[in-house]
């Protein structure tokens, strides 16, 4: 079943409006410090009352909005400890909080972020930062805006003069450390400088408006993705597999990057960094 632009235009909207409504509640917490925390399944994995809260807000608000979509949310499926399937129906895919340590500790990188799929397809984008009063918003075929003004991707297609953003803290999990360690060392040492955000959705969103250039990757989740990938897409961006293959969002593994030569590079650096053998990191 297509979708008409009239639909598309007013799923984005709504969108844009559910997740600005949901700000003040985020800004609430943020702005107390130290909020109260809980460990989830990891002792790295925190979430906090605001997470549950901001996407009970967004959950209600779109379902009633438009019975027809789905959900698939970060804390719900943390709740039933299952991932739902991916269909052809449009399916709003939820992160309430992306960047919750940020959030815990008064960084501000932190955001609300909603993607929108339908017939699988990723359409719309919403990203939204309150501590910094950054929203970031995008559909499919018009182009990506933060706070209204249109965002563009940078021009660089060399990794020698390339920001690139890595999640450090993917180390933690025994069964990725080794290629991660092995990835930083191959890409950071490539690189002209090398960030780490803590928010992969916020991360996407600066490779959309040029402030880095190259986002790698691996073992997150749908929501983590799904609208900072239409973001960058619609900012002149790549989003493609770490293979160099199709994106995924059900198993989002990822290059991201402002120009196609540079994600090439990207993928062969990744590809002689799976071929180190010599270091093993227990
Ligand atoms: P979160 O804040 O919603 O948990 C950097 O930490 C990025 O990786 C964030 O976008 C964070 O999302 C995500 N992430 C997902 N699972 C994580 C985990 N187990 N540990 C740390 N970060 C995780
Ligand atoms: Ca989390
Ligand atoms: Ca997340
Ligand atoms: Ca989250």
């Amino acid at each position: 079943k297509t979708v008409s632009e009239a639909q598309l235009k007013s799923y984005y909207e709504v969108a844009v409006d559910l997740v600005k409504k949901c700000g003040p509640l985020m800004l609430e917490g943020y702005q107390k410090g130290q909020t109260d925390f809980k460990v989830k399944a990891d002792f790295y994995d925190l979430v906090t009352v605001y997470d549950k809260q901001i996407e009970d807000k967004l959950t209600k608000g779109l379902l009633s909005a438009f019975p027809e979509s789905l959900i698939i949310g970060e804390e719900e499926s943390a709740a039933t400890k299952r991932l739902p399937e991916l269909t052809d129906a449009p399916t709003w895919i939820i992160d309430p909080i992306d960047g919750t340590t940020n959030f815990i500790r008064r960084i501000p990188h932190c955001c609300i972020s909603v993607g929108l799929a339908i017939n699988k397809e990723l359409v719309v984008g919403v990203v939204y930062n309150p501590p910094a009063d950054e929203l970031f918003t995008a559909w499919k075929g018009h182009g990506a805006f933060l706070n209204g003004q249109p965002i563009n991707v940078s021009k660089v297609s060399k990794i020698n003069q390339a920001v690139i953003a890595y999640e450090i803290s993917l180390i933690h999990a025994p069964s990725v450390r080794d290629k991660n360690i092995k990835r930083i060392y191959k890409l950071a040492s490539n690189a002209t400088g090398t960030r780490c955000f803590g928010s992969a959705a916020l991360t996407l969103c600066y490779v959309a408006t040029g402030q880095v250039d190259v986002y790698h990757i691996e073992d997150l989740k749908p929501w983590d993705l799904a609208g900072g990938a239409v973001i960058l897409r619609e900012a002149g961006g790549v989003v493609c597999h770490t293979n160099g293959g199709e994106f995924d969002i059900m198993k989002p593994n990822c290059v991201c990057t402002s120009t196609k030569e540079l994600s090439k590079e990207v993928i062969s650096l990744i590809d002689e960094a799976n071929q180190i053998m010599e270091y093993t990191f227990k």
